[in-house]
Order: C-alpha cells, then sequence, then structure tokens
C-alpha cells in the first residue's frame, strides 16, 4: 500500500514512479496537503491552474532534481500605489482639511505614491543590497576615513529634496496643515525609503532647533540647505548624542569637552559612540565647555549645544576619524560609525549648560518621526499580509477564507489604525503649534503625547511585524522576499531616540514640569470627544469603556499623590500605555468612528481597540500594587538561579 511519506512539495517524484502504472491521479491527490484538491499552492485563475498542472505533467518527464525544485510556485504579493490604496489614510485627510488644501494635497499625494512605487521603492531595495562600506586607507596608505554609500543613497537624497520631504514643514504654505502634509508623505515614503527616513528625521530635528533659535545670522545658511528643495543644495544632519557611557543616561555619559578658541568657535575633542547617518553633512551635538582652567561642569547642566560642519568645500572631514562602522541587526542601508573629534571646529548654539533642553527639540521631532516609521512599517507589512492572503491557497481555500487567519490580520489592522491616528493627532498639534494657532493646552497635550506615541507605537511595531511575518509562514523569514527588512528595520524603533523605560519616564517628566497640567488638560480633552462620540449607538459600549477606564486613571492618580517616587516609576510603562491606549480609543478610533460617513471598519477597529484594557496601570495597581512590587526586591527576582555574574 502506498503512503506518501515524503514532504507534499517533493511528491512530484513520488507520483511518476506511480505512473507507470496507471496510479498518477489517486495517488497524485494523496500527496496533497490536507483538504487541498489543486495542484498549485497558489491560488489563481481557473485557467492558471490548468497551465501549472500541464507544468507538472512535463515536470514528471524532466530529471529527478530540476522537478524537485520546480514544483513549489508562489506569486509574489504585490501592492499598488500606497496613497490610493490607504483607505484610512484617505478618509482622514478628507474629513480634517479644509477643502483647497484637500484637492492639491490629493493630488501631491496620489504622484508622490506613483513616484514611490516606480523609483523610490526600486532604489530602496537597492540600498538594501550595497550597504555603505568603510575604507579607512587608500591603495597607498593614507588615511582617509573613507563611508562608501551607494548610488541609490544618493539618488534617495536627491529625491527627498525634490519631494520636499523637509521643506514642506517650513514653508508652511499650508499653514498650520503643512506639518500633516510633510508627515503623511514620510508615512508613504518611509517603509520603501530604504532606511533613508532616519537622515531625514534627523535633518528635520536640526532644522527645528535652529528655527526655535529664531534662526540666528550664523545658522541661516545652514537651515536653508537643510529645508531646501534643491538636490544640489540640500543638506542632511546627524545628531551625535551617544557616548560610551551612555544613551540613555546623555547627562552622565557625556565626556566630550569643548574647547573656546579665539575667533570666538570651539573645538570638540570626544568620542561618539553611535552617529546615525554618519554620511550626513553636519550634525549637531552636545559636548561640556571647558573653562580657562580646563575644568568642566559635570551633569545636565554641564552640556552645551554645538553645530558643526562634517567635512570642509573640499569633502576633508573636519578633524574628524571615523573608527568603524556598527555591525547592526537592521537599518544595514545606513551607516552609523564610531567617530573620534579630534578637534572638530564647532559652533555653541545653545546657551551654556542648556544643551540637553535644546537638543529636546531635535529629540521631540525625532521621536515623531520615529512613530510614523513604526505605523509605516505596520501597515506595509499588513498591506503585503493581506494581499499574500488573496492568493495563497492553504487547506483547500484561500488564507483569506480561512476566519483564524483573518482575525490575526484584523487584530494587526486595529493596531495599525491606532498608531496611525495616533500619530495624525500628534501632527496636527504639531502644526498648530508651528503657525502660532495654538493654544496652551495644545502645548501641553503636544509635549505629553510625543514619548506616549513614541514608545508605544515602537511596541506596537515590533509586534505587528513579527506577526505579520508570521502570517506567510516561511517563506516570511526568507531574506530574498524583503519582509525580514521590514522586521529587523522596525525592531529598532523600540530603541533608538530613546527605549520604551527611558521615553516613560519623559512622560513623568512632562507632567512634573507642568505640575500636573497636562493631564488635566489630557483628562478634559478625552472627556470632550467622548461627549461627541457618545450619540452613535454603535459606539455606545467603545464610549463606555473609555470612560470606565478614565475614571479607574483618575482614581490611580489621586492615590499615586500620596505615594513615593519608587512607586511612580514602577508604574511608569503601565501608565504611559494606558494614556496611549485611552487616547487612541477615545479621540481617534472613536472620533473617526463618529463620523457620518464612517464605514463599518471604522466602527468595529474603535470596538475592537476598547475591547482591550484600556487602564493597565490601574489594573496592574490593583492586582498587585507597584509598592508591593518595590518590596519584592525585582533585581532579586530577576537574578534568581543564574549565576552571579550573567553570562555577558
Ligand atoms: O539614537 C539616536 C539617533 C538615531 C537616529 C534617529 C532616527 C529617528 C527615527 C527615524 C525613523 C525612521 S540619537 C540618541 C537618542 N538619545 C536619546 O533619545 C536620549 C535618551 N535619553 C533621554 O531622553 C533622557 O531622558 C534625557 C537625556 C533627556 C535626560 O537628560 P537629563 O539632563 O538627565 O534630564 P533633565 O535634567 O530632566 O532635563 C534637562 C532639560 C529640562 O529642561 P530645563 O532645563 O528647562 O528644566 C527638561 O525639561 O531638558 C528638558 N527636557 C525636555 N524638554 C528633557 N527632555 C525633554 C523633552 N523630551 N522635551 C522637552
Amino acid at each position: 500500500m502506498f503512503t506518501c511519506r515524503l514532504p507534499w512539495w517533493r511528491s512530484s517524484a513520488t507520483c511518476k514512479l506511480w505512473q507507470a502504472g496507471g496510479f498518477l491521479p489517486r495517488v497524485w491527490e494523496r500527496c496533497q496537503p490536507p483538504g487541498c484538491k489543486g495542484i498549485n499552492a497558489t491560488a489563481g485563475q481557473g485557467q492558471q491552474v490548468g497551465m501549472q498542472e500541464k507544468r507538472v505533467l512535463e515536470d514528471l518527464e524532466m530529471p529527478l532534481a530540476r522537478r524537485e525544485t520546480e514544483t513549489l510556485f508562489q506569486e509574489q504579493p504585490e501592492t499598488g500605489n500606497p496613497y490610493l490604496e490607504d483607505a484610512l489614510l484617505q478618509s482622514y485627510l478628507k474629513t480634517h482639511l479644509p477643502p483647497k488644501v484637500l484637492e492639491e494635497v490629493n493630488q501631491d499625494l496620489e504622484r508622490f505614491g506613483n513616484r514611490l512605487l516606480t523609483t523610490v521603492k526600486p532604489l530602496g531595495w537597492e540600498c538594501e543590497l550595497n550597504p555603505p562600506v568603510f575604507r579607512q586607507y587608500d591603495a597607498w596608505g593614507q588615511r582617509v576615513d573613507h563611508i562608501v554609500i551607494c548610488s541609490a543613497w544618493r539618488r534617495m537624497k536627491e529625491i527627498t529634496a525634490e519631494e520636499g520631504l523637509i521643506a514642506e514643514a517650513y514653508e508652511r504654505r499650508y499653514s498650520n496643515w503643512s506639518r500633516l502634509h510633510q508627515a503623511v508623505k514620510l508615512y508613504l515614503f518611509s517603509s520603501l525609503s530604504g532606511g533613508f527616513g532616519c537622515p531625514l528625521a534627523m535633518t528635520d530635528g536640526a532644522a527645528k532647533v535652529i528655527e526655535s533659535l529664531g534662526i540666528p545670522g550664523s545658522l541661516k545658511n545652514a537651515f536653508d540647505h537643510l529645508t531646501s528643495r534643491d538636490p544640489k543644495k540640500f543638506w542632511t544632519s546627524g545628531q551625535w548624542m551617544t557616548e560610551r557611557r551612555g544613551g540613555s543616561d546623555v547627562a552622565n555619559g557625556t565626556e566630550t569637552v569643548a574647547r573656546k578658541q579665539p575667533d570666538g568657535t570651539y573645538r570638540l575633542y570626544g568620542f561618539k559612540w553611535f552617529t546615525s547617518a554618519a554620511d550626513s553633512d553636519v550634525a549637531l551635538t552636545l559636548a561640556r565647555v571647558a573653562d580657562a582652567e580646563g575644568e568642566v561642569k559635570q551633569g545636565s547642566r554641564g552640556l552645551s549645544l554645538f553645530f558643526l560642519r562634517v567635512r570642509d568645500e573640499e569633502g576633508k572631514l573636519n578633524s574628524i576619524q571615523v573608527q568603524r562602522l556598527k555591525d547592526k541587526l537592521g537599518t544595514r542601508q545606513m551607516a552609523t560609525a564610531e567617530l573620534w573629534l579630534d578637534g572638530a571646529k564647532a559652533e555653541l548654539i545653545s546657551a551654556e549648560g542648556h544643551g540637553v533642553a535644546s537638543i529636546s527639540n531635535m529629540l521631540n521631532i525625532t521621536r515623531i518621526h520615529n512613530a510614523i516609521a513604526a505605523a509605516a512599517s505596520m501597515r506595509r507589512m499588513i498591506s503585503l499580509s493581506r494581499e499574500y492572503a488573496r492568493r495563497r491557497v492553504a487547506f483547500g481555500k484561500l488564507l483569506k477564507d480561512h476566519p483564524l487567519h483573518m482575525q490575526t490580520i484584523a487584530r494587526m489592522e486595529v493596531q495599525t489604525r491606532g498608531a496611525f491616528l495616533l500619530i495624525m493627532e500628534i501632527v496636527r498639534l504639531l502644526g498648530l503649534v508651528e503657525a502660532n494657532m495654538a493654544s496652551e493646552q495644545d502645548q501641553l497635550l503636544l509635549r505629553l503625547l510625543i514619548p506616549v506615541a513614541k514608545l508605544y507605537t515602537g511596541k506596537q511595531a515590533s509586534a505587528v511585524v513579527t506577526e505579520a511575518m508570521e502570517s506567510f509562514g516561511g517563506q516570511g523569514y526568507m531574506e530574498d522576499t524583503g519582509l525580514p527588512v521590514i522586521v529587523r528595520d522596525a525592531l529598532v524603533l523600540s530603541i533608538w531616540e530613546g527605549t520604551t523605560n527611558i521615553l516613560s519616564l519623559d512622560v513623568l517628566r512632562s507632567l512634573t514640569k507642568s505640575q500636573g497640567q497636562a493631564m488635566a488638560v489630557f483628562f478634559s480633552t478625552v472627556q470632550k470627544k467622548l461627549e461627541l462620540a457618545s450619540s452613535a449607538a454603535k459606539l455606545e459600549p467603545a464610549v463606555k469603556q473609555t470612560r470606565d477606564a478614565l475614571g479607574s486613571l483618575a482614581q490611580f492618580m489621586e492615590a499615586a499623590g500620596s505615594k513615593g517616587a519608587t512607586t511612580m516609576e514602577l508604574a511608569a510603562r503601565d501608565f504611559s500605555y494606558t494614556l496611549a491606549r485611552i487616547y487612541t480609543g477615545r479621540a481617534l478610533l472613536i472620533e473617526h468612528a463618529a463620523r457620518p460617513d464612517a464605514s463599518s471598519t471604522d466602527i468595529a477597529a474603535a470596538r475592537r481597540w476598547c475591547n482591550q484594557e484600556l487602564c493597565p496601570v490601574a489594573a496592574e495597581s490593583e492586582n498587585s500594587s507597584y509598592e508591593a512590587e518595590a518590596a519584592l526586591t525585582d533585581s532579586a527576582l530577576a537574578y534568581e538561579g543564574s549565576p552571579a555574574c550573567p553570562p555577558w
């Protein structure tokens, strides 16, 4: 009796053995995966299946090795114009933009979407295939410290200038909506751009710092370059904050010293441990100004902010040596370097000792970019996963007809929608601030929501992209599908620009700094929006869940007031998640779903979002109490059973 022991995809060889005996049809059927009726594992039109049947029969005449490699065949999931395929984005713009702005932005985005598909996407892949290389010496032993980047990366820089991916935000031709227009373009660009979103984030941040300083004369030229639409003129900026002693603890980790020169400029001496997009034209960095005795002030108040050109007009490095390029898990298209500053000429651009506060303007922009990249990577993976589900057959039917598979995609979709709408809210607020149209409440809310969005979307992206990769089965794990690149590149989003815990503490910092006002604004904004949504009967459960969560949060806050700093620190992450979930639920999913022309998907997404635990900080507090946790000495718990010294 024949039993099909070979894996099904290798079964044509076995089938050949039986063909002579006239067993083919029966045996072939038994060699298929359970419930699979067709020969081909990929769905296609009837005609296609017929052709593949023919091909399998032809295969049977081929030598064994070729047959084995040719019988597995799947169609590549293809997506189209990312703007036209994004219904949520289009409906958001339609709801919020004034008609005239909408008309122009819509046209621009449709055109841009086509350019992304035809030009940017292939360039992005080329960047992935041709990562930067470091050449320390030339053929004759001369030290050159040359970071060799590929032509696609250079072309990407030109395209970003032409598209005004930075300029758009600073020209303000759509007043308060300019920032939103720019953010949407970045969102569409991000996951196809081969990592170029990173230098753009820092360039935007540098322009923001210079603008917030009132564009001083000495920086006017730099500002023009950073915000230029002319590819020949456009500059990108680095953000050199991380040194060996600390990436998070910048205040204590920064050792770089700045020595004042007779002409009023400074020379910087130090070692920068991570410098992303090290091929940038300029950089902002922190250093400690040495006094006449060569002494420096330690801590945060000893740090000042500097601007520097990386190379001079001839392309010679500004007394900088490249130690090496970093060997990273992802973002490999982009050169991250270790740099020695050996007297690099720089300009002091903050008040002395106010470097951290000053560079925070940059951080807040790069953190928004980070959140945009997070939502974009989720959207890209879901689009591909959904497309695949329309083509791929398993167990006799398309993946899209398997309820469990579609539930998984639907859950990812809810997360992605939440992230997207939260980001839109943040750039809407930023646009108001930049057009001098923001109230004090708007500003407080913006300051609070930036770290909330950065930390929450970073985590969402890690979870969603890995889940989406799984939805392709083994194919998702294959390098040449391009899917692992998206996953690798997304994993950094919860790390750089402040880890989840550091950002959670920044959320607390924003509350402390505003003396609680930011929280009051948070409560009143959510309540107001809930009132607007409460007339929609279908949203009633979601509105109630959000109100209940808000009540629990208020109770937690009241109790927390009398607790110590350790309790609040232990609660910081859950607290930040709570803010993210409540704000996303209320303002965004519910608000979006309460529009008169909301779709059933909008409503379903709002309801699904609000079905999760919206106030984890209260739930956690009730269950175990952070104070009890503090008493448990977590460090003992974390190390129990492990060697006295961790293996690393
Ligand atoms: O990783 C890096 C580059 C990667 C590439 C970028 C790509 C981006 C996305 C791409 C998408 C494709 S660069 C390294 C990133 N490093 C960080 O993010 C640092 C993480 N650590 C922190 O954020 C810490 O919380 C620190 C450094 C800010 C803590 O510094 P201090 O000095 O200990 O903190 P203080 O003393 O609380 O704050 C000093 C001042 C205060 O203002 P004043 O002096 O007026 O009282 C704070 O209110 O800074 C102010 N401040 C802020 N203001 C601190 N943080 C903020 C903030 N976020 N917004 C406004």
